[in-house]
């Protein structure tokens, strides 16, 4: 099953590493208990082609160690050629009834959702799990929608107890508690561990940060 615990999802593409290698940077997130990984490649200098089916090839030989779903945003045809655990794809990117064809039924899909309605076309078309956000501000992701807080969390919580929801943008430890509280099976980060100074305190930090620290 799916996020059968509460789970920390870390996302990182090379321009979010802030000087740090990004390498070392996943192999200490993966050492210090990460449990799923996503590469977003975005941004002016975000690898391309060859140069980044080689470098997602050296994340998920990195992920195959620790036995943690190496999953890749948006670009279905590259996870597809090098056999990725799953996609994640937005409201804006190939329709997820046809991602879920493309990557067959043993693949992990993770659709972004804004809404109960769309949370619900996702689950229909083959999601294994929503994402949704931002939940709080982000400087991450220009293009991001404003902060949505955590009622659309609860809302498709209540509506769909079983889809795993992930819930992303500006998660800290300190604010992820109501992120859990509202249901949320996952938190998705990307600033708040790749540009922690000490990565694996700040793992610690998440685990208890869920309900009086049960296992994340
Ligand atoms: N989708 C919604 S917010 C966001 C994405 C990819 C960025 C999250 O990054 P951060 O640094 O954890 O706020
Ligand atoms: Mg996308």
């Amino acid at each position: 099953m799916l996020f059968d615990k509460p789970s920390l999802y870390f996302i990182m593409g090379t321009e979010n590493c802030g000087g740090k290698e990004p390498l070392v940077l996943l192999g200490e997130a993966l050492e210090g208990g990460i449990d799923w990984f996503q590469l977003r490649e975005k941004g002016n200098g975000a690898l391309t082609d060859s140069a980044l089916e080689t470098f997602a090839k050296e994340c998920q030989a990195l992920c195959q160690a620790y036995s943690v779903p190496f999953i890749i945003n948006d670009d279905v045809e590259l996870a597809c050629r090098i056999d990725a655990d799953g996609v994640h794809v937005g409201q804006d990117d190939m329709n997820c009834a046809e991602v879920r064809r493309r990557i067959g039924e043993d693949k992990i899909l993770g659709v972004s959702v804004h809404s109960v309605v769309e949370a619900e076309r996702a689950k229909v078309a083959g999601a294994g799990y929503v994402g949704m956000g931002p939940v709080y501000g982000t400087q991450t992701k220009s293009d991001a929608k404003k902060p949505a807080g955590t009622e659309g969390i609860r809302s498709v919580s209540l509506q769909y107890p079983e889809l795993p929801i992930v819930g992303i943008g500006g998660i800290t430890p300190e604010n992820a508690g109501a992120v859990w509280e509202a249901g949320a099976s996952s938190v998705a980060v990307i600033s708040s561990l790749a540009q922690a100074d000490n990565i694996k305190g700040q793992i610690q930090r998440f685990r208890l940060s869920c309900k009086g620290g049960a296992p994340v």
